[in-house]
């Protein structure tokens, strides 16, 4: 993508609009939002992570931030451009059910091996507990990233092998959609 112009082009646009469930109009506002937040059109870690600690000022979202980060920066070469924060943003805010899980799950593998382990669960679960620490409630049996990640287990792991294959989690999600909900970036404001 151009680094310094101001608006999309036609090309982009139509690309864009092909890829995503937004409109042309929402399009060149949040190419706007983005150059604004991030003048040289590639954003970094550190201001990934400054978004979000715009709206998690009293937890520690820092190591989250950085899980997401490498979601949505898809050909992982350090920076996020615009279109993977669009593409990623129009699937985490508007997309189906089953790309939103497709997406979750990307984020839950960390590395990538088409397996949630355990531990990988458990890493992105601390980071969430970590980051809304202060505004979230929680029931005794998940006041603990480890018991929340034991109840995951217990119903989605259905072999029992301490690994979620894709098809696990998708089915176990459906029951548990505050797995999905975690993710939303933007939610309610696009
Ligand atoms: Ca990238
Ligand atoms: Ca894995
Ligand atoms: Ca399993």
């Amino acid at each position: 993508m151009g680094k310094s112009q101001s608006k999309l082009s036609q090309e982009q646009l139509t690309e864009l609009q092909k890829n995503t469930y937004f409109d042309k109009k929402e399009l060149q506002a949040w190419y706007k939002g983005f150059l604004r937040d991030c003048p040289s059109g590639q954003l970094d870690k550190n201001e990934f992570s400054k978004i979000y600690k715009q709206f998690f000022p009293f937890g520690d979202s820092e190591q989250f931030a950085e899980y997401v980060f490498n979601v949505f920066d898809k050909d992982r070469n350090g920076t996020i451009d615009f279109k993977e924060f669009i593409c990623a943003l129009s699937v985490t805010s508007r997309g189906q059910l089953d790309e939103k899980l497709e997406w979750a799950f990307k984020l839950y593998d960390i590395d990538g091996d088409g397996f949630i382990t355990y531990d990988e669960m458990l890493k992105i679960v601390q980071s969430i507990y970590k980051m809304t620490d202060q505004m979230v409630q929680l029931p005794e049996d998940e006041n603990t990233a480890e018991k929340r990640v034991d109840k995951i287990f217990a119903s989605m792991d259905r072999d029992k092998d301490a690994k979620l294959t894709f098809q696990e989690f998708v089915e176990g999600s459906k029951h548990d959609p505050t797995i999905v909900k975690a993710l939303s970036l933007y939610d309610g404001l696009v």
